[in-house]
């Protein structure tokens, strides 16, 4: 799994990159041009319960993979590179300037987050218009030359996805049936990717909800998701020594859950992925899977070997767990469960895989 910052110019792409992943890019990353790599660890109250309840010597975070991209300019789409770093994404994080500040500049000279969501929407939506037609240019000429049906077929799926276009909707709206899925599935349409809103607001206004209420509102119908976050002052906070300190910064702002938490939340969401753990005394573990998937393929997440050799998976409730206390007590309650291959996963389960290889 793989999300990206994208936005315009100074906004907090790398202040929120670096907060997400602790790790400060290097000047020549910052010149290359190119996405900078990270990895962000997920951060769930469930885990830290687990690891509390098991000491183990280990603990692993599920972990996420993050790039910032380059700015998105007015000239981005002409030159378009950024495009295809897009279409390597699983989801698109929108960093949005939402702060007052006078000494960093902003392209448009004004602060106005709506103007900057739609503007960035609606290049985007031209990519992938622009990339359709220079596409149907070519086919129309295969056509002409050899009445080829498969590329008949094509111009026809494609002139769907354009009308679908011209209406300002991006594709992540569009029921697409599986055969054109697969016809579709190597073209790098940006616009059919998960997206999210990440509000960049100041310190002072964290408390302050209305736009964010009402940008959840305007976003609900094309599917993108809104989260606020002050970037600057939690990296401050972040870099504090003591965790007491850093709790303190925090709930003095009213900042209830730093921005990890609650993007952690909104990106599995967007990402349609649940959450699944492994405990004993050695390791406490937390893994992700697409929701709907199977005992066996989460047994795959783990390794292909359990996969292969599953037999069945013993599963406790997270639920049941933190009521009862303790694993003995959940078996003695009869609510250790065996499931076999048809089992599907649900978050939270606390999974025991049976194999044999
Ligand atoms: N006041 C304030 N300044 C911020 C905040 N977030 C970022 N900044 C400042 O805005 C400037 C740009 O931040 P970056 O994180 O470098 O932004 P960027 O989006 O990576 O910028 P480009 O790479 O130029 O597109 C820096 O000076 C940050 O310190 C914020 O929440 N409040
Ligand atoms: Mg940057």
């Amino acid at each position: 799994m793989k999300i990206g910052l994208i936005g315009l110019p100074q906004v907090g792409k790398k202040t929120l990159f670096e907060l997400l992943t602790h790790h400060k890019p290097s000047e020549k990353e910052i010149v290359s041009g190119k996405p900078i790599k990270g990895v962000v660890e997920i951060k769930d109250p469930r885990f830290d319960k687990l690891v509390a309840a098991y000491k183990p010597k280990k603990e692993v975070r599920a972990r996420i993979d993050i790039e910032t991209l380059p700015r998105i300019e007015k000239d981005t789409i002409a030159k378009g590179e950024i495009f295809a770093d897009i279409n390597e994404l699983d989801a698109i994080c929108h960093v949005v300037r939402n702060f007052k500040d006078d000494s960093v500049y902003h392209v448009d000279g004004s602060i106005d987050p709506k103007r900057d969501i739609d503007f960035v929407n609606a290049e985007l939506i031209l990519h992938d218009l622009i990339f359709i037609e220079k596409r149907m240019e070519r086919l129309e000429k295969t056509i002409k030359q050899t009445k080829e049906e498969a590329a008949t077929k094509e111009r026809e799926i494609l002139s769907k996805l354009k009308a679908h276009l011209d209406k300002t909707l991006p594709l992540r709206l569009l029921d697409i049936g599986a055969d054109d899925k697969k016809l579709i599935s190597s073209y790098p349409f940006v616009t059919r990717k998960d997206m999210i809103v990440v509000l960049n607001v100041s310190e002072g206004d964290l408390k302050k909800t209305e736009l964010l209420e009402q940008l959840k509102e305007e976003l609900e119908p094309p599917k993108i998701d809104v989260m606020q976050v002050s970037a600057k002052v939690e990296s401050e906070i972040a870099g504090l020594e003591s965790e007491e300190e850093r709790k303190e910064f925090l709930s003095s702002l009213g900042i209830e859950e730093p921005v990890v938490f609650i993007l952690t939340r909104v990106l599995l969401k967007a990402l349609n992925l649940i959450s699944f753990f492994t405990v004993g005394e050695d390791e406490v573990r937390q893994w992700t899977i697409r929701r709907g998937s199977s005992a066996p393929a989460a047994a795959g997440a783990i390794h292909s070997d359990l996969e292969k050799g599953f037999i069945r998976a013993e599963v406790m409730k997270y639920g049941d767990f933190t009521a009862l206390g303790t694993e003995h007590k959940v078996k003695e309650a009869g609510k250790l469960y065996l499931k076999g291959k048809d089992y599907i996963v649900e978050d939270g389960d606390i999974i025991n895989i049976r194999f044999s290889v």
